[in-house]
């Protein structure tokens, strides 16, 4: 068989004031530019999985108006979207059934709607592709494709993962690439649409495995960037103090998101830094405990190292490491007050990035269930607002406009050209006084 493996590709926001906007702040364009061009990890690895006798296409869409035909080779198409962009796959899948071709639809957004996707579909995948791949597969080719794969029902473990095909890619188009080294995450937090939705519990790669992905990898490309597509990397010191050292052996530079716990301990850091490590991304969520409490359904978690928060920072970058702070908008208890709180917190702080995105409720997560029982869903099942930037539920303690102005302001502050130049000159100061750090003590022993 041919198959061709597509992947939603590229960044969506809906707010046209909002996008307009973007497009001319030069922190907003920066950060943009550096993630739209992320590949599809899960797709790579499903091609990895695919038997040699069939030919694999992995193919990118970023906007199907731009597609002017669809190719009638194939003889199965897999598609990957996340919520965002579902409405486009769906156009798509619709457009190959025409001609005949079957489509087979995976990802978050199946799992968390499997009904909505199977109208779109010859077959869905729910949960990880990873232990139903083969078999859909060989169905495909006898012509017996059930409707319904379920991954979850099969336990997967990530000592059988397989070395994702990043071969199948045209290197020259991408500034960096993912590989993970873990799927779930411990916390739980009511708004989280990452791979917990996949998987239930948290597994890890093993060690040797994650060093053959970084190795294939450089073997294409000899000094890359790696973004590590973990929901939550540092649950697990141990581990990471074992992959460091062998990490740095191969002179990569990295990026990963993390919880806070990294900036207690400072072995970790240095070996994070000695590796490559160039930024973490962290879910600060809130500038203020409003909004903290009870976000995650387990424990308070966030809300018990509020009060940490300015001091990992400062322990996290004074490795030269820089803080990606998080902030979620419209949090329950979030005021109208809450937007000039996060450009304080941003500056106080010291951050050296910072992310704020709106809260969304995703299908399939649990603040997606409550704001619908609590008749707060704005535009139930649009999932194109399904952004990170778009408003789609009633705020508890502001208005919409509140929440949509308040926001636009505060991005346009926080990305705009004074706080841009300032997070910039402040890393240049950290990093100098590294160096001069570390050069001190070279020129004691000559003196
Ligand atoms: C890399 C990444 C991107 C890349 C995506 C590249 C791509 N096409 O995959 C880029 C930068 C383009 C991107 C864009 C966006 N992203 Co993004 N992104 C991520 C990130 C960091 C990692 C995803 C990843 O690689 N996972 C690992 C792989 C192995 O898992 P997977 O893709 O789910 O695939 C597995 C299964 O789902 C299944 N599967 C998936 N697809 C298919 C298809 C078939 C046919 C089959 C059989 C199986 C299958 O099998 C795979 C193996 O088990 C996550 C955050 C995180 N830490 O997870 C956010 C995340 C996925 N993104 C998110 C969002 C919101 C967006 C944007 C809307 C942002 C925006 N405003 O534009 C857009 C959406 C674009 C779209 N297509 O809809 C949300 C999605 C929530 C949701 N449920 O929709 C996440 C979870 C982050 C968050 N804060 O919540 N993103
Ligand atoms: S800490 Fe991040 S990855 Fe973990 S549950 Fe919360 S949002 Fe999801």
């Amino acid at each position: 068989m041919r198959i061709a493996l597509i992947a939603m590709s590229g960044i969506r926001v809906v707010d046209t004031e909002l996008l307009e906007m973007g497009l001319t702040l030069p922190g907003f364009v920066e950060r943009s530019k550096t993630i739209a061009s992320l590949p599809s990890l899960g797709l790579l690895t499903l091609a990895a999985l695919t038997p040699e006798e069939h030919e694999v296409d992995y193919i990118e869409v970023e906007d199907i108006r731009h597609l002017d035909h669809l190719p009638s080779d194939f003889d199965l198409v897999g598609i990957s979207s996340f919520s965002a962009q579902i409405g486009e796959a769906y156009a798509l899948a619709d457009g190959f059934r025409a001609m005949g071709t079957p489509v087979v639809l995976g990802g978050l957004h199946v799992t968390s709607l499997p009904a909505e996707a199977m109208l779109h579909s010859d077959a869905i995948v729910i949960g990880e592709g990873e232990p139903v791949w083969a078999e859909l597969v060989r169905d495909a080719a006898n012509g017996t494709l059930k409707p319904v794969y379920d991954g979850r029902t099969c336990a997967y473990d990530l000592e059988d993962a397989p070395l994702p095909a990043y071969d199948l890619l045209d290197i020259e188009r991408y500034n960096r690439l993912t590989v993970q080294t873990s799927r779930g995450c411990p916390h739980r937090c009511e708004f989280c649409a990452s791979s917990i939705l996949l998987t239930e519990g948290y597994k890890q790669k093993p060690i040797d495995l994650v060093l053959r992905e970084i190795d294939a990898i450089k073997a294409l490309w000899k000094h890359p960037f790696i973004e590590f597509a973990d929901d939550n990397a540092f649950v697990n010191h141990r581990y990471w103090k074992t992959l460091l050292p062998q990490l740095a052996e191969r002179h990569v530079r990295w990026f990963a998101e993390t919880d806070l716990s990294v900036a207690k301990d400072p072995e970790l850091l240095d070996m994070m830094r000695e590796s490559g490590c160039a930024q973490v991304l962290i879910g600060l969520e809130s500038p203020v405990p409003t909004g903290l409490d009870g976000l995650e359904l387990h424990n308070n978690w966030k809300r018990k190292r509020y009060d940490e928060y300015r001091s990992a920072i400062d322990a996290i970058q004074s490795r030269g490491i820089s803080v990606n702070g998080c902030f979620v908008l419209g949090l329950d208890g979030h005021t109208a007050d809450v937007f000039d709180e996060v450009i304080d917190f941003v500056q106080e702080s010291g951050l050296l990035e910072v992310q704020v995105t709106i809260l969304t409720p995703f299908p399939g997560t649990p603040l997606y269930d409550r704001l619908s029982r609590e008749g707060r869903l704005l535009y139930p099942g649009e999932w194109n607002r399904c952004t990170l930037f778009d408003l789609n539920f009633q705020p508890s303690d502001m208005s919409v406009e509140e929440l949509q102005h308040g926001f636009r302001r505060m991005a346009s502050v926080l990305y705009g050209d004074e706080m841009t130049a300032e997070r910039r000159a402040r890393f240049k100061s950290i990093l100098r006084s590294i160096q001069t750090e570390r050069a001190a003590p070279a020129l004691g022993g000559v003196a």
